[in-house]
């Protein structure tokens, strides 16, 4: 199975699916994308007119979405590597909801403060900003009492979630810190101690320094 990554490894989305690749250990062909460059921003919507990375193709595949990507790859390579969502329909309820819950209401308000910050002070917009903030407050409540039964998110083994997870507290802790929430700060720690961060990091840290130095 030829798979095709489209995706940019400082896109916290991209970074979930990478880390569920590496977890599994499944092969793929990256493709590189920039869409803060327009002429590949255009030359992408070709392929996919909503312009969200990642993107997975490959001979009839054409999966776009982070979570529908990951579910692809536990149902096609359910005995390889890490199992990112566990069989039982139970534990695998509770992976799906800290999954849409890390993607809604942390990872979707952080990149809102990111790209806020990003704009001229003119087009900033402090009011969704603070309401970004109070969201990521909501989340990190949730995530300290969810953490402080369960090591990991949603269950005792590294799962979907915790894919998930990684990107928004990577830069959150910067942009809105968790420093003083133990729980989530002492899983952060974990989760800098995966093999697949560690892996991620030596193409993000680069990647990172480049966009810092513009
Ligand atoms: N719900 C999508 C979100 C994908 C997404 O928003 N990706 C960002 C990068 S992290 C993106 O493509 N942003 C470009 C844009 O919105 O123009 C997923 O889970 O994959």
């Amino acid at each position: 199975m030829n798979l095709k990554l489209h995706y940019n490894v400082a896109s916290t989305y991209s970074q979930k699916v990478l880390l569920a690749f590496f977890e599994k250990g499944v092969e793929f062909t990256p493709v590189s994308i920039s869409l803060f460059d327009p002429a590949a921003r255009a030359e992408y919507q070709k392929l996919y007119p909503l312009a969200k990375i990642p993107l997975l193709t490959g001979e009839e595949i054409f999966i776009p979405e982070s979570t529908i990507i990951i579910e692809f790859l536990e149902d096609e390579f359910p005995h390889s590597g890490t199992k990112l969502i566990p069989d039982e329909k139970t534990a695998a309820r509770r992976v799906r909801f800290k999954d849409r819950v890390t993607d809604l209401y942390l990872n979707n308000p952080v990149a809102e403060i990111f790209f806020d910050s990003l704009k001229p002070k003119e087009q900033r917009n402090p009011e969704a900003v603070a309401k970004a903030r109070n969201t990521i407050d909501v989340a990190y409540g949730y995530m300290e009492e969810s953490l402080s039964k369960n090591p990991l998110a949603g269950s005792t083994e590294f799962n979907m979630a915790d894919c998930a997870a990684f990107a928004p507290l990577f830069y959150a802790q910067k942009i809105h810190p968790f420093a003083q929430h133990k729980h989530i700060n002492a899983y952060f720690g974990r989760l800098m101690a995966r093999p697949s961060v560690t892996r991620l990091m030596v193409e993000l840290l680069p990647a990172l320094e480049k966009f810092n130095s513009k």
